[in-house]
Parts: C-alpha cells; structure tokens; sequence
C-alpha cells in the first residue's frame, strides 16, 4: 500500500543571525515517520527563505497528502503568506496549523489564515489520527477544529495531556542540522532539547500550552536523545528549553548520574525557586552545566507580589551570586510594563540587576499580552484591547513597545528601558551601541 505523504513546513518567522530548530515540527515528523508515513520537510526559518518563496520550492515536488505548519501567536502573516502561496500550486491540499498560533484565538483569525484544520495544544496524541482522517470524517479526531466551507466545526476537547515519557526522539534526518548550530566559546556545538513539559505556576502574562501539569519524558530517552545528536552530529552542548527544568529533584538527580560520564555540557531554563538546593547544584556542575536561564521578570518586590510568580528576590540575588563564582552563567529576562511598574520599581529592577552582575547576560521587553493569559483578557474588559483581530494580526515581538497597561505614557516606558540598558551599559564600562537591539543578535546563545 502507498505510504501517505505528509509535507511538514516551518515558516520564515522573523530575520535573525540565529536559527532555532523547531522542536514540535521535529517530534511530529517523528511520529508520523513511526506511523508509516512518508514525512518530507521545509524549514523556511532554517533557510532562511521567504515565506512566498513556497511556489519555487514545491512546484517540481509531488503533490503531498497533506500539508502540517507550525506557527506561534506572532506568526500570522507568516502562516497566510505561506498557505497562499501553496494555494498558487496546490490548490486543495489540506493543509494542518499547529502550535500556539491556535489557541484563544477567534475563529475569524483562523479562517484568514487560509487552513483547513487547526490543532490545539500538544499534538503527540492526535497527529497520527488526523493525518489518517485527513480526508475523511474529521469530527472523529479530538482536540481540533476545522474548516467546513466558511464555518468552523470543533471536535470535543482531549482531556489528559499527552503521556510524553515515550515520546520518539525528533526526526532529525529531516532537518537541514548544520543551520540550528549556536557555538559555545566558539569550539562547542549547542542545541536545543526538552526534558519536561507543563508548568505549575499561573503568571498572569504567560501562556502555558503545556498546562499546568508537569510531565517528564523518562531519563533513559533524553540521554538516549543526547547521545543520538553527539554521535550523529558531534553536537556536545545542550540546551533545555523547558519551562522550568529542575522541579523534580529525582529525575534531576538520575540525570546528572547518566551524563557525567559522556562530558557534556548543558544548560536549562528554570524558575529560580526550584534552583535553591546547593547540593544539588553542585552535581549539575560536576555534571557539566553551564548556564541557567532564569524568568526573573522584575527586581522589584512590589511588582513580584503583583505578578504571583513566587519568586524571593534576595534568595534569587543569594543563588545567582553563590552560580557566578561556580563559573555558571546566568541568563535572564527581564520585563518592563507590569500594571504596578514606575520609576521606583524601575530603579529597583536595575539596582537588582546591577548587583547580580548583569552586563549581556539578560533580555530586557516589555509586557505583551497574549491570548490565553489573565493579562490578555483583563485588557479586553478595561477596553485596552479593542479589535482583537487587528490587534493579533499586528502583534510585534516583545522587543517593542505594542501595548501597555501601566499608568504612564507609552514614551516613559521607553525612557525606563533606555535608562536600565544604559546603568547596565555603565556598570559593566560598555558603550550604549553595544546593547542596542540586541536580543537576538546575542554572539553567544540564550532562549527566551
Ligand atoms: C524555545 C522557545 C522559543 C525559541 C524558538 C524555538 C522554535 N524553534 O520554535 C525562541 C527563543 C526563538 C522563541 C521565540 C519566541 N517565542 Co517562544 N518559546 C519557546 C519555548 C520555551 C519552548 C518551545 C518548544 O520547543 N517546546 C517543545 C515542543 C515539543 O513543543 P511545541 O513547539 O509547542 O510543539 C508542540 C505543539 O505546539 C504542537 N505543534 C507544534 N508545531 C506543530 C505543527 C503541526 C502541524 C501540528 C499538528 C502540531 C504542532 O505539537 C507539538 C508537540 O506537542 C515556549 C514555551 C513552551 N513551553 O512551549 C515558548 C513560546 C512558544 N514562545 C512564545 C513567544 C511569545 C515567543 C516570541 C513571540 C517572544 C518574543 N520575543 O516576542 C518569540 C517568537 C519570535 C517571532 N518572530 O515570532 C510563547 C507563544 C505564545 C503563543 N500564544 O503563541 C511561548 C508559549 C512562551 C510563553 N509561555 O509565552 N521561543
Ligand atoms: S512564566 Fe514561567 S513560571 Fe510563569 S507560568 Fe510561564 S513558564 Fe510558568
């Protein structure tokens, strides 16, 4: 029997030295090679070409089965740019949209993406069914949404999370490698992973696509993943992209045992509660990490009440000056535009960063509000948020200043952003120039 043939794009999303493997395209890729389908992909961000390219790279290709896009929120004009220019070729290709871009949006948006069917969430439970109902009865596959003429039918919701523990190491066969590459001290390759997925913890400004219960995939297949990507690509330096990396102190524990002896380095993402325990700290580092990403948000214990992310500043301040010695970077966001901020929580936040010894070491955005969080939604009601669509069509990244919901002028947070960086600047005897536009123009790697 003909294998069913399924063609995977990943759209160009946004201009930058860097590019990102796109994790969730990889794992789907995956399941449906372990499926029994015939996967093919195209990463346009890993190419960097143009979404209107499309037609130039499909038009030899044979005409898929159907067609998966992953996108985010900001990703819209991406995604319809890219579903046109199929169309030009393709013209009744189901063609899926997955990842974030889906969820707590209307149905308006959906539509104008000019998809066929919209997946919520995690796909690792629904993919294989989808694409086996792709061009049959839909309504029999939970969790999505799809087109019927100019309406959309929604399926009942999934209840359970995905049970990730078995989840398949990505298709990476599939993925041009060479391009994801960042470089550590120039000689280590890096990539990015994930252990864990979901998030206790309900900050007002985060969507959590994962949910709020945490799930890990079992020791044995991220190290069996580790040791895929060092053999196959000599890649020796990892990054976990999880929400928050360290909560499960076991898990943690087994880990650090399984790598220490294949040399390593690695890095995660964490909340900086769940990195108090020094004992455990330190098997990290004789395990080879390297780095912590932290979402510390605000140096202001005023605005750290506000947004209930449980976050002690002075045992923050405490563990990150007790890293720095350890030769353990220590990376963080930082977020100007919370409803409570001011001068006084600005200075705070700067004070604070000065005195854990930020220099380039930090991304420093304002607030924006996305669909799905508390924030989204409280700025609807006190009509902040007018127009939804037009406001989600013209979403920018967090670098600028879209929306705000602080007390004071649009030009004041910009004035408390350009007064961090330059004390930054300061402090650490570097010119203004160095800082400027710099999130993802970073010479050395760091996750959002
Ligand atoms: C790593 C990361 C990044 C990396 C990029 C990684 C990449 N290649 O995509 C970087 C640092 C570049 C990044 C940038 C941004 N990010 Co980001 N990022 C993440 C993070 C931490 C992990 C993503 C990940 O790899 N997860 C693991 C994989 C397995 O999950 P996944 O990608 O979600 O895939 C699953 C599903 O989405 C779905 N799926 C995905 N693709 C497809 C395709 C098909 C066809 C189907 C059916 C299903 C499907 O199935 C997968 C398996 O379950 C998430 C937080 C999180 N926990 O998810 C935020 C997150 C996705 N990012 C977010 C945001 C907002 C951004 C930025 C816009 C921030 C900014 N700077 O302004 C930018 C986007 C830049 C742009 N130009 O638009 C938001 C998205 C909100 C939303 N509603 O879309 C998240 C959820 C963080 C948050 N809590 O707010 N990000
Ligand atoms: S910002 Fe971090 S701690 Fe807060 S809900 Fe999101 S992932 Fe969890």
């Amino acid at each position: 029997m003909r294998k069913k043939h399924i063609l995977l794009i990943n759209p160009k999303w946004f201009e930058s030295e860097f590019k990102y493997f796109p994790i969730g395209l990889g794992l789907i890729a995956s399941i449906l090679c372990e499926g029994g389908f015939f996967v093919e992909v195209l990463d346009l961000s890993g190419m960097d070409a143009p979404n209107n390219s499309i037609t130039n790279f499909i038009k030899e290709k044979r005409k898929p089965d159907a067609i998966g896009i992953s996108g985010k929120v900001t990703h819209f004009h991406a995604i319809r740019e890219l579903i046109t220019g199929i169309r030009k070729t393709w013209k009744t290709v189901p063609v899926v949209l997955g990842g974030s871009i889906n969820s707590f949006v209307p149905d308006e948006l959906l539509l104008e993406t000019g998809a066929d069917v919209f997946v919520f969430g995690e796909a690792e439970d629904k993919i294989l069914q989808l694409m086996q109902y792709i061009d049959g009865d839909l309504t029999k596959v939970n969790g999505i949404k799809f087109r019927n003429n100019t309406e959309i039918v929604k399926t009942v919701s999934t209840e359970t999370p995905p049970n990730i523990s078995q989840s398949p190491i990505c298709a990476y066969h599939l993925f041009p490698m060479e391009k994801y590459l960042h470089y550590y001290k120039k000689t280590n390759r890096c990539f990015d992973l994930y252990s864990s997925k979901g998030c206790p913890i309900n900050c007002p400004f985060c969507f959590r696509i994962s949910g709020d219960k945490v799930r890990h995939r079992n020791v044995e297949s991220v190290v069996a993943e580790i040791l895929h990507l060092k053999s196959k690509y000599t890649i020796d330096s990892f990054n976990f992209v999880d929400d928050s990396f360290a909560l499960n102190r076991k898990w943690v524990v087994e880990f650090c045992k399984k790598v220490t002896p294949l040399k390593i380095k690695w890095r995660f993402q964490a909340h900086v509660m769940n990195i108090q325990d020094r004992e455990l700290l330190s098997l990290m580092v004789d395990s080879g990490l390297i780095g912590i990403s932290l979402g510390l948000e605000s140096g202001s214990s005023k605005v750290q009440k506000k947004i209930g992310k449980n976050i002690n500043l002075e045992k923050a301040e405490n563990i990150i000056l007790y890293l720095l010695p350890k030769g353990i970077k220590v990376y963080s966001g930082f977020i100007i535009g919370f409803p409570n901020d001011s001068w006084e929580t600005i200075e705070e936040t700067k004070e604070f960063m000065v005195r854990t010894k930020f220099n380039k070491n930090f991304n420093l955005s304002f607030l924006s509000l996305y669909p799905g969080t508390y924030y989204y939604r409280d700025a609807f009601k006190n009509g902040i948020i007018k127009n939804e669509l037009e406001y989600l069509k013209n979403l920018k990244l967090q670098d600028e200043l879209y929306v705000n919901i602080t007390k004071y002028p649009n030009d004041v947070l910009k004035s408390w952003k350009e007064y961090i960086l330059r004390e930054i600047a300061e402090a650490n005897h570097r010119s203004m120039d160095e800082y400027e536009g710099y999130n993802f123009k970073k010479k050395e790697y760091i996750v959002a």
